[in-house]
């Protein structure tokens, strides 16, 4: 574990935040912060001279003020499930007041359903999970669902402009919120908590910060759309037989009823064995294994929908044209979670099955046959041995397009080659017209990537809002912009 403990000019500062925030409001002790200064993949590994945890926007605000003041950068931190290292303080810090990380953890408050408007009002360190289970105690619901749910807070999940399962249907979280409260570089507060949906009134500020990954400001509340709860669902996982046919059921689907698909999720057989051989309990529920499957997952606010006999329509029509191999509909919640988990668990699966490169990319939904099939060509030829594990949103065409690390490799060698594998995947995404960062963003991992995709104007004008915003260039250095 690196040397934490407060240089000794430090000690005044950490005085004043612990003046500000009292004594809950400070963490300082190496295993206290530890778990802060590492993300998810444990990829990174950076310092702080304490975390913050304020407690009100107030707070929030008082603390960058000082900040900006010293000079000390700040590290935005929501439940930490970063897949490109953007909540972990750098190792060095660049900034000359050295580095704090600001947990939102908190600020977990709920500050209003309203059913009458469909808008829940909520802080930013509220866990997703939450929001979503608040949401249904007043018989709405908050559509935004991913494997990270249980700790990714919804201030990191606007900051990332988080996708998930459900974009095919409702969009990603940007869609999903109306109105921002964030506290800028300077510890000034933009108070902008409207629920309106339309609201035309100069630059759309609060989309600025969704998709920032804390390079502009700290988000500290938002107000989120509601829709009606799900009254019916129907659910499936499907063998099929190539991913053309993967993608030939969506349309099926998408044509039969296109309102219905709440989910389409793509797996492979390779990624579906490393769940099944290291998560306890999972179970394929088909007569045998294939290459390829889907998850459909198709719901309804209207009670007597009849979505058990689309489902059941679109996929027997399936079978017969040769599109389905075999399909398992869910007969209960405990089957559709089962097989929900067979999904979700493809993280974890992962990362408990040695290192792996992830790429995140999307491409159009007509190209993702294509995208599999030549990324993991690609990454075979560039890498003989190497297992690809292409799985994800198939409906919103964002492909995780990761890639297992040869059985007999040691992690370490593997990992030297990650540049060498995304530069081969984003070849083919290029190609296809795509993006080399659909839904995790660009955190630390990508921001060499910047220059070469969004390089020109459109990388000018970023860096310009920053300078704006951010005039001393405290708030999350080094990530999501390369340097100049
Ligand atoms: P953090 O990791 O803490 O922070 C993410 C970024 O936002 C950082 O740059 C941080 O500085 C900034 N930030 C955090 N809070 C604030 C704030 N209040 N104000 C300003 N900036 C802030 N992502 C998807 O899009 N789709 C998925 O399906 C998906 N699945 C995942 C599954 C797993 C198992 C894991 C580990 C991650 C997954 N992610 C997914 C990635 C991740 O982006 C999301 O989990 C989520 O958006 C991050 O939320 P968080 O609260 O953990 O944010
Ligand atoms: C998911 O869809 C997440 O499960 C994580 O976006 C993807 O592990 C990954 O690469
Ligand atoms: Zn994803």
């Amino acid at each position: 574990m690196p040397d934490t403990s407060p240089a000794p000019e430090t000690a005044p500062l950490l005085a004043e935040f612990r003046a500000l925030l009292g004594p809950l409001g400070v963490l300082e002790a190496p295993a206290d912060i530890a778990p802060h200064l590492q993300d998810w993949r444990g990829l990174y590994q950076g310092q702080a001279m304490a975390v913050l945890r304020p407690a009100s926007t107030e707070e929030v605000s008082a603390c960058v003020t000082l900040c900006a003041r010293h000079g000390i950068a700040i590290i935005p931190q929501g439940g930490n499930t970063s897949m490109v290292g953007g909540a972990t303080p750098e190792a060095r810090p660049s900034a000359p007041g050295g580095q704090v990380v600001l947990s939102l953890m908190r600020m977990n408050r709920v500050r209003e359903v309203d059913t009458a408007d469909m808008t829940m009002t909520v802080e930013a360190g509220l866990v997703l999970a939450r929001a979503q289970q608040v949401a249904a105690e007043h018989g709405t619901l908050f559509p935004l669902s991913l494997g990270a749910e249980g700790t990714a807070m919804i201030g990191g999940l606007l900051s990332t402009n988080a996708g998930g399962n459900t974009t095919v249907r409702y969009g990603n979280a940007r869609e999903l919120m109306l109105g921002l409260e964030v506290v800028l570089p300077d510890g000034s507060v933009i108070h902008g908590l409207r629920r309106l949906p339309k609201d035309n009134t100069g630059y759309a500020l609060r989309h600025l910060f969704v998709g920032a990954e804390g390079t502009l400001g700290i988000i500290t509340a938002a107000v989120l759309r509601l829709f009606p709860a799900a009254r019916e669902t129907a659910t499936a996982l499907c063998a099929v037989p190539s991913e053309d046919a993967a993608l030939a059921l969506f349309r099926r689907f998408r044509a039969a009823d296109e309102g219905a698909v709440r989910a389409f999720e793509y797996m492979s057989g390779i990624g579906m064995g490393l769940v099944t051989a290291t998560i306890e309990g999972a179970v394929i529920p088909l007569q045998a294994p294939a290459e390829h499957y889907v998850l459909v997952d198709l719901s309804a606010s209207r009670e007597g929908a009849g979505l058990r006999h689309l489902m059941e329509g679109v996929l027997e029509a399936a079978l017969e044209a040769g599109e389905v191999t075999d399909a398992a509909l869910a007969e209960s919640e405990a089957q559709r979670a089962a097989i929900w988990r067979l999904r979700e668990e493809h993280p974890e699966a992962q990362k408990r099955a040695g290192a792996s490169v992830k790429n995140d990319v999307s491409v159009p939904v007509s190209a993702v046959p294509e995208l599999i099939r030549r990324a993991s060509a690609a990454c075979r030829a560039l890498i003989p041995g190497s297992r690809p594990v292409p799985f994800g949103h198939m409906g919103d065409g964002n492909i995780h397009m990761n890639l297992a690390q040869p059985e007999d490799w040691s992690a370490a060698d593997f990992l030297a080659r990650s540049h060498d594998i995304m530069d081969a995947v984003n070849a083919v995404v290029r190609d296809l017209g795509g993006s080399f960062s659909a839904e995790h963003g660009i955190g630390r991992l990508k921001t060499d990537m910047m220059a070469e995709w969004r390089g020109g104007a459109e990388l000018d004008a970023m860096r310009r809002i920053k300078a704006a915003l951010d005039p001393q260039g405290i708030m999350n250095p080094g990530k999501l912009l390369p340097d100049a």
